[in-house]
């Protein structure tokens, strides 16, 4: 395993310490072009295996298909599939090598659920609540750790993710989360930790990486733009996903 650089050794300590860490310029304008560009032609061309804002009904979602936008996109998934340019990114060397630094072994991606094309839409795109990514997995360990790159800016306005510093490494009873592991804003408890978020502002070609334990919350999108998201989830070799689970439903790949 290789020794890690001092910039990734100082974003792992973050990522560590806090729970998330961003990292700047993770891909150059030029991918971005690129990206957003097969970006706009996958939402266009709508191909399966997706989600729909309406399956979810999320606040501000549609209530159903049949209502009005209720054919909103929220995820194009297994994006991996979808184009080499979006296999490629999601498999870049610099990632691979930042998880094999973090986790200390070899890697791999999932392909279930989140290696999504996430689309945040100005109208009936819906916001989504406190949650921890560790209510969609099942592994042996709660400790994946997803990337979230931003193909355009990201802002409170246009429903950036929020993230509570620190909450990867809290212990909460089963009664702070809803029957849908939602954290539970209602309980005071819970609300004063969460007036402890924060909403890291994202420009195109940043990314996030966010441990699977990490409370984080995403708003509306207030602008007249779709956001479009790239996020792909990683964990260790020696972490398999449980037989029989969603996490399990789909092959991973093998990043070493
Ligand atoms: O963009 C959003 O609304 C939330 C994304 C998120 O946190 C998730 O999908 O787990």
């Amino acid at each position: 395993m290789s020794s890690p650089d001092p910039a990734r050794r100082a974003q792992i300590e973050t990522l560590r310490t806090q729970g998330y860490v961003v990292v700047p310029e993770f891909l150059t304008p030029e991918r971005v072009g690129i990206l957003v560009g097969l970006a706009r032609e996958a939402l266009q061309a709508r191909g399966a295996p997706l989600e729909l804002e309406a399956d979810l009904r999320y606040p501000g979602a549609p209530s159903s298909r049949a209502a009005a936008g209720g054919q909103t996109v929220r995820r194009l998934l297994d994006v991996y599939a979808r184009n080499p340019e979006f296999a490629a990114v999601c498999t870049a060397p610099a990632i691979r090598a930042w998880m094999n630094d973090y986790f200390g072994e070899p890697v791999r991606m999932s392909r279930a659920h989140h290696n999504c094309l996430m689309t945040k839409h100005p109208d009936y795109g819906s916001l989504t609540g406190w949650h921890r990514d560790s209510r969609y997995w099942s592994f042996a360990r709660d400790d994946l750790v997803s990337v979230w790159l931003a193909l355009g800016p990201e802002t409170k306005d246009n429903g950036a993710l929020w993230f509570v510093p620190g909450s990867h490494a809290m212990q909460f009873p089963g009664d702070h989360f809803d029957a849908q592991k939602f954290f539970r804003s209602d309980r005071a408890d819970n609300a004063a930790l969460l007036a402890t978020a924060q909403s890291p502002a994202l420009n195109a070609g940043d990314a996030v990486f966010f441990h699977s334990n990490t409370l984080h919350s995403a708003g509306l999108n207030r602008s007249d733009a779709v956001k479009f998201s790239l996020v792909s989830t990683y964990h260790a070799d020696s972490n398999p996903p449980q037989p029989g689970t969603r996490s399990d439903s789909v092959p991973e790949v093998e990043l070493g």
